[in-house]
């Protein structure tokens, strides 16, 4: 455990470092800052697969809750329809799970609420360098895809939201290690209250192996994928696709 603890300090570092240099104007060749991020991809994949891509990441306990949990990112979609649901609470919002699944399925959030639920203390790190420990609770990812049963040729999960910067749609995707890790959860309650929409109400996906940009908040849709090369620009996620981010972003 204590190596799993000095490896993330080590990659966290990494994403750091590049995000301080480019903050300070140190670095603004694209072609060293890729160059710099995909060996942190690779690092980070054979870190994982070193230590096993199943592996958890640490959980916490009560007295190690930040006090300010801050948001990130976008805090309130623009949608209409997005604006609409928040102001009656939810009550009508339909997550769509479709895609590469034998039963396509609309499941509402007392429907999701009413499955067992995983509560989980874990420490957020955002690449812009930032960090902070919060209590997540939600549906496993996997017991949501038990009912919807994937098609063998199924690779990926994307994640689409409600969202957008400039008109384009926030999403984001994983793969189907990390959807059926055990700490992969669509959460819906944060620090015992009901997901705020600055933390992406009512459901954000919390993927503890990896860096902030994969938690995908305001999820409206899962799609599952066999490629990724024609969701949005091909990246696999809004910042992958804008700005090269990894689209493994492991911790
Ligand atoms: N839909 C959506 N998800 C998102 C973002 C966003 O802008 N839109 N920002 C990401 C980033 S960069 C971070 S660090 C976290 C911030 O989560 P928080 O607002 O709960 O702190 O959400 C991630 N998920
Ligand atoms: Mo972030």
């Amino acid at each position: 455990m204590s190596s799993l603890i000095t490896r993330r300090n080590l990659l966290t570092g990494l994403g750091f470092t590049v995000i301080a240099g480019g903050t300070a104007g140190l670095i603004f060749s694209p072609s060293f800052r890729d160059l710099v991020l995909s060996c942190g991809e690779k690092l980070s994949y054979r870190t994982h697969r070193l230590i096993g891509r199943n592996a958890l990441a640490p959980e916490f306990t009560e007295a190690d809750l930040s006090p300010d949990f801050r948001t990130n990112g976008n805090t309130m979609p623009a949608s209409a329809d997005y604006q609409g649901q928040a102001a009656t609470g939810f009550a009508n919002w339909q997550l769509r799970v479709d895609g590469l699944v034998a039963t396509p399925k609309t499941f509402t959030m007392a429907a999701i609420k009413s499955m067992p639920a995983r509560t989980q203390i874990t420490r957020h790190d955002c690449v812009e360098g930032w960090s902070a420990i919060g209590k997540w609770t939600g549906l496993p990812l996997a017991t949501l895809l038990n009912q919807v049963t994937l098609h063998p040729s199924a690779r990926y999960l994307v994640l689409h939201c409600a969202d957008d910067f400039d008109g384009q749609a926030y999403y984001e995707s994983i793969d189907l290690v990390d959807a059926l890790h055990p700490q992969t959860i669509l959460a819906y309650a944060m620090n015992d209250q009901t997901l705020s929409v600055g933390h992406g109400a009512p459901l954000r996906l919390r993927v503890e192996r990896q860096l902030g940009y994969k938690q995908a908040k305001y999820i409206m849709r899962i799609e599952a994928v066999a490629s990724l090369d024609t969701i949005g620009a091909g990246k696999g996620g809004f910042w992958e696709d804008q700005i090269g981010y990894d689209w493994y972003a492991g911790i």
